[in-house]
């Protein structure tokens, strides 16, 4: 068996059987803000919160959010969960801001990945209060054993999911868990977990980073591979495993023309994955 580098066995079968995991310390208070006043420099130069594209793939687009995704204790945790061989398949900033009706409906992250088998593991990193005044995530424990569910769109202008897609199944709020996280802490939970959030109603931004993570034996489904649309992926810690994820590379600046480009690229890769799997997904495309 491998040395574990972060967790205890005790926390990796609370994974497996309850399918999330909160929280998990992986930086100080202080390197967290740190991350923030970088996000935060680029919002106040280009003079709005980040938007639209900037919010997926957000690695590729910032030197600062690739070493967040890079960072040897967050990889330590996956390695922990999912072996050496680590490839990040998305991300996601979910950031919502003050005093925001912006809410998360109850879904699951394995309905628009298009991966098998189902393996995934999705960190929420905290670099913010996250609590239930501002709208800390939520999950259904247990749920990841039902596999993966059928979905229907409820769109509504505050979900941050923009196509409203909902998993069918009604879920009851004594049956869920709050993941209350401080800023540098992380919750884990699997790709089937059902999760969701309700709105912001603290003076302050909840600013949340999703790194989707795979172990590198994980691959496109069958459909995906025969369509062509495949999303790129960054190989983050050991080796691949195929070649079915087009390779992306760190970016070598700030949102400047070679790293923007291939962000753009990156986000292009993942929209047109998502456009194959149709029904599934919902269209959830950001
Ligand atoms: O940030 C939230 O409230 C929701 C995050 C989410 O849906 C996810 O981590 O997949």
């Amino acid at each position: 068996m491998r040395p574990l580098k972060h967790l205890t066995p005790t926390q990796i079968a609370f994974f497996r059987e309850e399918g999330y995991l909160s929280p998990v310390r992986v930086m100080s208070a202080e390197e967290a803000i740190g991350f923030r006043a970088d996000l935060e420099a680029f919002e106040h130069a280009q003079g709005k919160p980040l938007t639209g594209n900037q919010r997926a793939k957000t690695y590729l687009l910032f030197t600062w959010a690739h070493r967040l995704l890079t960072h040897p204790k967050i990889l330590d945790v996956f390695e922990d969960l999912i072996g050496p061989d680590i490839v990040a398949y998305h991300w996601t900033s979910w950031i919502k801001e003050a005093n925001s009706p912006a809410f998360v409906s109850w879904h699951q992250d394995a309905t628009y990945f298009g991966l098998e088998p189902l393996e995934q593991v999705t960190a929420w990193v905290s670099l913010s209060a996250a609590n239930t005044q501002s709208g800390c995530m939520r999950v259904v424990p247990r749920s990841h054993k039902r596999g993966q569910l059928p979905v229907d769109l409820r769109p509504d202008k505050n979900n941050l999911l923009t196509s409203g897609q909902t998993v069918m199944v009604s879920v009851d709020d004594k049956d869920t868990v709050e993941m209350p996280l401080q800023p540098g802490e992380m919750s884990l939970h699997h790709t089937c977990t059902i999760h969701g959030s309700k709105g912001n109603s603290s003076n302050d931004r909840r600013i949340g980073f999703c790194l989707d993570l795979v172990p590198a034996h994980v691959r496109p489904n069958p459909h995906l591979i025969k369509s062509g649309a495949l999303c790129s992926a960054m190989l983050v810690r050991g080796k691949w495993h195929h070649d079915l994820f087009p390779p992306e590379l760190p970016p070598v600046g700030d949102a400047d023309p070679i790293s923007t480009r291939q962000h753009e690229a990156g986000v292009a890769s993942y929209r047109q994955m998502v456009g194959a799997l149709g029904h599934m997904t919902a269209g959830r495309l950001d």
